[in-house]
């Protein structure tokens, strides 16, 4: 039987070949990629979280782990996109400049492609003048991820860069990332937050509904 625990402690140990190995048997299985990524390489993901935040573990073991992770996600990727679906438009997503995490990004993007968006990756440490061109380029949504509470006031930031550009009525804005608030982003004027990549897109849906 797939052991979702397994493949928690694999991703929290830095053992790609096991993730690897542990996510192709669980999908042979028939375990749907959804319990896969949140039961699995997510928990591991956040438990290792907490390590990291009581100074159990340090940057390299959160780095390895962060490669295993991406082993895992990139396994369930194809699953998760839905079939021939036409686009629902297109988000610009990208980590504000100066944060450099980008696994919640990549999970985001992953989950808006799944819905049927256009995603265009634009990486992280992105400058607010890399999110101006991308709506100038003619993105429907600009979606900015932040993890650490010092990049977070680039997300203000880049919102009067869109202002000054004159581009802000043309996009929505959507915020998200551990330390990121529905209250701040109402606080920032942004068109919407959510906590996880499966709401990301139901918001996206929303805000061009
Ligand atoms: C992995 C990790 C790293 C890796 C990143 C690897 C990578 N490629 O991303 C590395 C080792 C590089 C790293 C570095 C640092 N990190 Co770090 N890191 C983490 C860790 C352990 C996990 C983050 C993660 O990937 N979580 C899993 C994903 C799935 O969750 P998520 O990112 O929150 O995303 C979900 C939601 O937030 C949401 N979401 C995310 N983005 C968006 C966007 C939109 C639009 C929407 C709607 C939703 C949304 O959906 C996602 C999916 O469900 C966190 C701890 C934690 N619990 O968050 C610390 C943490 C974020 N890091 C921290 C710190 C301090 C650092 C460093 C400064 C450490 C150092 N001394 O060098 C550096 C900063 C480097 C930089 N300039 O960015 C602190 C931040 C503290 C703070 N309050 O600011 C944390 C909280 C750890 C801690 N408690 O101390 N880190």
């Amino acid at each position: 039987m797939a052991d979702l625990n397994a493949i928690s402690n694999a991703v929290k140990d830095g053992r790609k070949k096991i993730v690897e190995q542990l996510v192709k048997d669980a999908l042979a299985e028939g375990v749907d990629a959804s319990t896969i990524l949140n039961d699995g390489l997510v928990k591991g993901m956040t438990e290792l979280g907490e390590l990291f935040k009581n100074g159990e573990v340090y940057v390299p073991e959160v780095l390895v782990a962060a490669r295993a992770m991406k082993a895992g996600t990139s396994l369930i990727k194809p699953l998760l996109m839905a079939e021939n679906v036409q686009s629902l438009g297109t988000v610009a997503i990208g980590t504000v400049e100066g944060d450099l995490h980008d696994i919640g990004k990549n999970l985001v993007a992953m989950m808006l492609e799944g819905t049927g968006f256009t995603v265009v990756d634009l990486g992280e440490n992105v400058s607010p003048a890399a999110f101006v061109q991308a709506a100038k380029d003619g993105a429907n949504i600009v979606a900015m991820s932040a993890l650490l509470t010092t990049t977070m006031p680039m997300m203000a930031t880049t919102i009067q860069a869109l202002k000054d550009a004159g581009v802000r009525e043309q996009v929505k804005v959507m915020i998200g990332g551990a330390p990121i608030t529905q209250e701040y982003a109402d606080q920032i004027g942004a068109d919407g937050y959510s906590t996880d990549a499966a709401s990301a897109a139901e918001l996206a849906k929303k805000l061009i509904a």
